[in-house]
């Protein structure tokens, strides 16, 4: 099983920790404790409005407050409305399209929801629909290959809404639960990549049916309050029904994950924590705050 807590250690190590230790000098803070413990909140990017919403907690409690429940409980306050129910297999095929700028890890993530859907029986059909770089689509295949699904590919510089087509339609035919899409990051100008991913989701919607097709959005924890601001201008035109979340385990900045909830209002339904397939879970709330203190 992936081990979230480890995979967590950047911020385990460089928010967590600084903030028990600042703690355990308690019960009463000091007001420069108080100004440490605002720093690393908005250090690991939590965004400024929990951090406003936390101190202003911090501030009213009791002198005699048990801090790391405390914190437990702030976070999962501020965390548990981005969970969401399992959309459920009620509509099959189901298409996913996954959008973000290049090397936020949507190839990656792919091949990572794909093996998470095998591995409960699915049957999974990738759509290599990033046909802008001729190397996305080996990538791509290179994952299908290994994980042992089938994948739809055209040759690069297609048409990238017509391998979705043909994908939704081999889905169908071959009784898949999920086709999975992977796209572009960057076109030739911002407008044709919004245009494009636009179309592909027309498309899916006309093979199979508007509610079988969800998009998610990859966000890279790496850039943290900068992913906040790129993740705005594919939502505004593109409705995203859940984020994915990746390279957790490579920073110290994991209070993303509730600025996201804070300020774009998108469940986070996906985290990533590594380069293999296994380096992979649904969200959860209590599982990423127990992580992340225990
Ligand atoms: N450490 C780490 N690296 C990741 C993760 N997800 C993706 N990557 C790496 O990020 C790089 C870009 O990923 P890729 O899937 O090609 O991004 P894309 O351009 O959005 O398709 C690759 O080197 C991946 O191995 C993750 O969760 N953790
Ligand atoms: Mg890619």
């Amino acid at each position: 099983m992936f081990d979230l807590k480890s995979k967590l250690r950047k911020t385990r190590e460089g928010f967590v920790a600084p903030l028990k230790k600042i703690f355990n000098r308690g019960p009463a803070l000091s007001e420069e404790d108080k100004e440490a413990v605002e720093a690393l909140l908005i250090g690991a990017d939590v965004g400024v409005e929990a951090c406003d919403r936390i101190m202003e907690r911090l501030r009213e409690s009791s002198v005699d407050i048990e801090h790391q429940s405390f914190l437990r409980e702030e976070l999962l306050e501020l965390l548990s409305e981005s969970e969401h129910p399992p959309t459920g297999d009620v509509v099959r095929p189901k298409a996913v399209i996954v959008i973000g700028v290049n090397g936020t890890g949507k190839t990656t993530s792919i091949a990572k929801l794909a093996y998470h859907h095998k591995q409960q029986g699915k049957k999974v059909i990738l759509a290599a629909s990033d046909t802008f770089r001729a190397a996305a689509t080996e990538q791509l295949s290179i994952w299908a290959d290994r994980l042992g699904v089938d994948i739809i590919s055209h040759k690069s510089g297609g048409d990238p809404a017509a391998v979705a087509f043909d994908a939704c339609n081999a889905a169908k035919a071959r009784d898949g639960d999920y086709v999975i899409i992977d796209t572009a990051g960057r076109l030739h100008t911002k407008v044709n990549l919004i245009e494009e991913l636009k179309k592909i989701k027309r498309v899916c919607e006309k093979v199979l049916a508007p509610e079988a097709v969800e998009t998610y959005l990859v966000l890279d924890a790496t850039l943290g309050q900068n992913s906040l601001q790129q993740a705005r201008e594919f939502t505004r035109n593109l409705g995203t029904a859940g984020i994915i979340l990746t390279k957790l385990d490579s920073t110290a900045k994991g209070g993303i994950v509730v600025a996201i909830k804070q300020s774009l209002g998108i469940p986070v339904k996906y985290i990533g924590a590594g380069e293999t397939v296994e380096d992979f879970a649904e969200f959860s709330a209590e599982e990423f705050v127990d992580a992340l203190l225990e």
